[in-house]
């Protein structure tokens, strides 16, 4: 049998992507791996291993023994926890990259998707929608991983045709799972504030935007683009792709609305100077153009839907 594997399933994106491609290839098929076991006790509809992405001859023997013709490669250091240790989130954001191209050639896969970020954009970039091309100069480890990463898929497409396939992601807000040291990640924590009734600081500027996604379009983007055609595909380092975008500010006002005696205030940290040094908005004109991407949720739709599901998921 053939597996796709996930690599850092028990994420805020892996938890989800893990469901969807469960549903659509059928649990067996699917092996959600981890690093964390605890995490993992969640995934009672697929497969799952616990696996560390630095452990190389670990992951080779997975490879091996289940058949994996995809992987999906989610495993990373985000922007604010990488600079906190620059060269540990050098290392494995690189190797862990590197390591899995490098499998795909070797046992000559299918199909890989690595995600890539908003972090490639850096201070010199162009800010308000932010071309596919353009200077691209990060100032963030992260940034710089994902730069790099980007590079180093086209070349595996281009010298060894590896099927590789990339998103440049913008914030994710989802209700089912936490980001973890994100810039972005105020975005999901001011919403769990709303609901237990709480003061929320935001770490940002009242009026600092920044180029944000809801989970479901998220999905969306990532199943849409792994099912495209390979030559619809014409973008191999990773496509621009955007839905909302908004500052702190109007994400409150956005909750406002469902809970009129929620207050925020606003204490910027390191984390503003990352979220400055990122665009505003993204052209995303590449994707829509190549394989159809559209989104589904603007700002007021995203908080009507969260506001009505993630009670649930608090308790
Ligand atoms: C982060 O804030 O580091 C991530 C990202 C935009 O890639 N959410």
């Amino acid at each position: 049998m053939e597996r796709i594997l996930i690599i850092g399933a028990a994420g805020q994106l892996g938890s989800e992507l893990t469901l969807a491609l469960s549903q659509q290839y059928g649990g067996d098929h699917v092996i959600a791996t981890d690093i964390n076991p605890k995490a993992l006790e969640k995934f009672d509809f697929c497969k799952t291993a616990v696996l560390d992405i630095m452990n190389q001859d670990a992951v080779r023997q997975l490879v091996k023994t289940e058949n994996v013709k995809q992987v999906y490669h989610l495993a990373a250091v985000l922007s604010a926890t990488g600079e906190k240790n620059p060269l540990f989130a050098w290392q494995l954001n690189m190797d862990s990259l590197l390591f899995v191209l490098e499998l795909a050639k070797e046992f000559k896969m299918e199909k890989i998707y690595w995600p890539s970020s908003i972090a490639v954009f850096g201070p010199n970039t162009p800010k308000v929608n932010t071309p596919q091309y353009c200077v691209k100069e990060p100032n963030t480890v992260y940034g710089i991983s994902k730069q790099a990463g980007e590079r180093w898929c086209e070349y595996y497409f281009q010298k060894f045709g590896v099927d590789v396939r990339s998103l440049r992601y913008p914030g994710l807000i989802g209700y089912k799972s936490l980001p973890g040291g994100g810039t972005t990640d105020y975005a999901v924590d001011i919403y769990h504030k709303a609901i237990a009734g709480e003061h929320f600081v935001s770490f940002l500027r009242a009026d600092s935007a920044l180029p944000m996604m809801y989970m479901p379009d998220a999905i969306k983007a990532t199943m849409d683009l792994m099912h495209a055609p390979r030559e619809q595909v014409k973008i191999r380092s990773s496509y621009n792709l955007a839905a909302i975008s908004f500052t702190p500010r109007e994400i409150f006002e956005s909750i406002k609305v469902h809970y009129p005696d929620f207050s925020i205030s606003y204490e910027p940290d390191f984390r503003q100077a990352i979220a400055d040094s990122w665009p505003d908005s993204i052209d995303d004109s590449s994707a829509r153009a190549d394989w159809g991407w559209k989104h589904d949720y603007d700002l007021k739709k995203m908080t009507a839907d969260i506001l009505a599901n993630l009670p649930e998921y608090m308790v």
